[in-house]
């Protein structure tokens, strides 16, 4: 099967369709077209959004005020983030917006993937059938996807409701751009982390900032991970975040010869990564515990550390490890630039906070942290190639976890 060249893909099916702007979480299965809009179009064109619902939420605003459709893409494990303003916002039987979901079909019965997408791969179709809201999977070349666009924008406008187009793996070509995109690199992120890294700001009163004056970033993703892996205590444990950052602790884990026992590896529920931290806390107040935590997901649900990080006992420490991207997706920007992000993260409750890009200056906030603590790690955007993924099931992570604790 040809793949679809992303570039034609949207002049043809969408802006051919009459469909000009796209929002939404990135997603694997969508990556060659999500690398092509990232690249070339911008805001308010495409937008990049911290969860799926606040992309159904702009596209139906965007409907309000253009009577035009426009696309909220999505992994389908982000399909529950956006059925509340899908249900209560869009849907025909409320205000009746139409918009086209493009939804990346993971764990679609028949294709080997990887646990946390078995039970949502299965249920996807029936999810928008038991809601209402017609679909079709996208068909093998580009003329068939044009003509089930046009079909899915008449019943769109038609019925006045949301419709959707369903992506299966492995359908869209790689975006390439003279380099411009390859592994993660992406210009407006990347150019937003260099240019705040280079100034050394120190402001005991709310925040211990220490970044270096350096014009590159010296600490990878896998390096700030490397670091608070060696300095566990014996009673510490890791709790981490869907993607890369859990990928690396099993990594190195692995090749440090120790079992899982002391890494809750969370493969799944991105944006959930600090509750289920603190939820373990409850039950582990002698050790320490990390929340180790990707940008992008500490955005999605930044609300629920709102509420919690100031009830938040003194031996959770959430390092949150700023790359500017969504690296296990293929790099595409996260929607908020080093500046903004350090603010939002500044006026979070946690009752010490720490702002570092060093080793040295990573090691010190965890010998300081003796509170509540937040740790923003500013990182550069290299990542491996490959790494490798738990081979273990998910019980078996689980009881491993468990058995820590008894
Ligand atoms: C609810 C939900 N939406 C989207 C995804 C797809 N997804 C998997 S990893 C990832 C990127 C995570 O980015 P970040 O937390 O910044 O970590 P990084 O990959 O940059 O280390 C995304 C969007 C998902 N797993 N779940």
């Amino acid at each position: 099967m040809a793949l679809i060249d992303p570039h034609l893909f949207y002049e043809q099916a969408l802006v051919g369709n009459g469909i000009t702007h796209a929002f939404g979480v990135p997603d694997s299965c969508l990556k060659g077209l999500l690398s092509y809009l990232y690249a070339t179009k911008h805001v308010p064109e495409h937008i990049v959004t911290a969860s799926e619902g606040a992309a159904v939420g702009i596209a139906a605003g965007y409907y309000l005020s253009t009577q035009k459709l426009a696309v909220a893409y999505m992994q389908n494990s982000g399909l529950a983030n956006s059925l509340n303003p899908l249900q209560s916002l869009a849907a025909k039987e409320v205000f009746g917006i139409p918009i086209l979901l493009v939804i990346g079909w993971r764990g679609r019965p028949g294709e080997h993937d990887e646990p946390e997408h078995l039970l949502a791969g299965p249920c996807t179709l029936e999810t928008l059938s038991i809601n209402g809201f017609p679909y079709e999977v996208m068909p093998d070349t580009l003329p068939e996807i044009t003509q089930v666009i046009a079909g899915l924008v008449k019943t769109a406008k038609e019925g006045h409701t949301p419709v959707a187009l369903v992506v299966p793996n492995h359908r869209f070509a790689e975006y390439r751009s003279d380099g411009a995109i390859q592994n993660g690199a992406n210009g407006t992120a990347y150019g937003a982390l260099r240019g705040t890294a280079s100034k050394i700001c120190r402001n005991p009163s709310r925040v211990e900032e220490w970044r270096s004056a350096e014009e590159s970033l010296p600490l990878s993703r896998e390096q700030a991970i490397r670091c608070v892996i060696k300095q566990l205590g014996k009673a510490d444990v890791t709790v981490s975040s869907v993607g890369g950052n859990s990928r690396e602790i099993y990594m190195i884990r692995k090749e440090n010869g120790e079992d899982l026992s002391r890494s809750f590896l969370s493969i799944g529920a991105m944006g959930h990564t600090y509750p289920l931290a603190y939820g373990v806390q409850i039950g582990h107040p002698l050790g320490r515990i990390f929340c180790v935590e990707g940008d992008g997901s500490f955005l999605m649900h930044v609300s629920n550390i709102a509420v919690l990080a100031a009830e938040a006992p003194s031996n959770l420490v959430h390092v949150v490890i700023h790359n500017g991207i969504h690296a296990s997706t293929g790099g595409q920007g996260i929607p908020i630039d080093t500046n903004n992000l350090l603010s939002l993260a500044g006026s979070l409750p946690y009752k010490q906070k720490f702002f570092v890009d060093t080793a040295e200056g990573l090691f010190q906030a965890f010998e300081w942290a003796e509170k509540s603590t937040l740790i923003v790690v500013v990182v550069n955007q290299s990542v491996k190639k490959t790494l490798p993924r738990p081979s273990e099931h998910p019980f078996e992570l689980r009881d491993a976890f468990i058995s820590s604790f008894t």
